[in-house]
């Protein structure tokens, strides 16, 4: 493995790391990033708004490893652009992957076969397009009280985009599942550097991994994948958050037993009976927490900040929607905290698994005006009013309220 340092300049405003995958790392920082309000006050001090090559600024949360979230305005259309998208990993060492001898290994006891595929390989295959949301399991962890250890999300670790690239259920079926099989997992070209921390494996039950909208991508809305994003080809698993979607994928596995390791327990599990869950992971599941899998239905108003200035008068909030892959049946807005809600105008249908735009115009009065906003989808499912707190922060889909001050 090869070694790195870090050198932070004599201002802290330029970073530079050396080594594989950091050559490319010369980032700029500025203080006083746009973080979410209810963020720990830790958080909000020590976050700069920093780019990444190849990246406009982006909400640094931590360096090594990598973790920046969208600013709220990076959400005004439903396509989060490349270069806006957020960047969250567990691990350190972040090779630089050349297309040219990039390969996957396909195989494992569940499988009849074994196969290795190049780039060149994948691009032969049938590609598919998916419009889906990529969003982390602990988005809005930061909003949590009491606050809870982890990446101190607000509410930009999520972002859309149109996907493109080979179903994995083709990739599969190259070398053909045992009966037995129950499980798939996938291991990407990143790994721990100098520090304790477990290589980041996931796993799927068979039944979401054949699903024809689970993709080994290479193209994000029509470029190649970003570095940070996963080149040259991540897994898609529209529906389901972040965790499953292993970038820079250099193995996919059939498992005649479930996937063990720290990342799968007790990591990205949520209390039983806590949630909903309608897609149930059931070889990992247990007495007491089962595997995050879908994303909650949940909502997000983007065309203000809390505490903006408006003009009195006609006032249009904006915003998105979106769920696990239900598709929003409704946004319905509340300008009076609740007591009364009104239908929200939806806009342009992406997919059941895109961020889903909608608009809510209503008349400002001076002085203080709220705005709640909650989605609801096509099986029911509706935001909360409450926090549903769990140790990790996961789900948070508590109706969001911005106030605005109409002078
Ligand atoms: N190889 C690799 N893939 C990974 C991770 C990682 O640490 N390493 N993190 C996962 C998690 S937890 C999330 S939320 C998404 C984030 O995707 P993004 O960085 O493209 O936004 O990547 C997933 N895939
Ligand atoms: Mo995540």
């Amino acid at each position: 493995m090869l070694t790195r340092r870090s050198v932070l300049g004599a201002a802290g405003a330029v970073l530079t790391l050396t080594g594989s995958g950091w050559s490319r790392f010369s980032a700029s920082r500025a203080a006083g990033a746009p973080v979410t309000p209810g963020v720990p006050s830790g958080t909000a001090e020590s976050a700069t708004l920093e780019a990444l090559p190849g990246k406009k600024p982006l909400i640094r949360l931590a360096y090594r490893p990598p973790n920046y979230e969208a600013p709220l305005d990076y959400f005004r259309s439903p396509i989060t652009p490349n270069d806006q998208f957020f960047v969250r990993y567990h691990l350190s060492d972040i090779p630089d992957v050349d297309a040219k001898t990039y390969k996957i290994e396909v195989g494992g006891d569940g499988a009849n076969g074994q196969a290795t595929l190049t780039f060149d390989d994948l691009k032969k295959l049938p590609a598919y397009e998916v419009v889906a949301v990529n969003q982390c399991s602990g988005n809005r962890r930061g909003l949590s009280t009491p606050h809870v250890a982890g990446v101190e999300w607000g509410y930009g670790a999520m972002g859309c985009a149109r996907w493109k690239g080979v179903r994995l259920k083709d990739v599969l079926d190259k070398v053909g599942l045992k009966p037995e099989a129950v499980e798939i997992a996938f291991n990407g070209a990143d790994g721990p550097a100098f520090d304790k921390t477990p290589d980041f494996i996931k796993s799927l039950p068979v039944w979401k991994a054949v699903d024809e909208s689970t993709l080994i991508a290479y193209e994000m809305n029509g470029a190649p994948l970003p570095h940070f994003n996963g080149y040259p080809a991540r897994l898609i698993v529209p529906g389901w958050t972040g965790t499953y979607w292993m970038k820079h994928l250099i193995s996919v596995t059939a498992l005649t037993k479930p996937q063990g390791g720290f990342w799968m327990n007790p990591a990205y599990r949520i209390p039983v009976g806590m949630f909903p869950v309608v897609a149930r992971f059931v070889s990992q599941e247990n007495a007491t927490s089962t595997p995050i899998t879908e994303i909650v239905v949940n909502s997000l108003i983007t065309s203000h900040a809390d505490g903006a200035t408006v003009q009195a008068g006609t006032v249009t909030a904006s915003g998105l929607a979106w769920d696990g892959g239900y598709g929003i049946a409704t946004v319905e807005a509340s300008t009076d905290g609740g007591k009364t809600w009104s239908e929200a105008t939806l806009g342009e249908d992406l997919g059941r698994y895109a961020f889903r735009p909608w608009s809510f115009a209503f008349a400002a009065r001076r002085g203080k005006n709220t705005v709640t906003v909650k989605a609801t989808n096509k099986i029911g499912q509706t935001q909360t009013a409450t926090l549903l707190f769990n140790p990790a922060g996961y789900h948070n889909n508590v109706m969001q309220t911005v106030t605005l001050n109409a002078a």
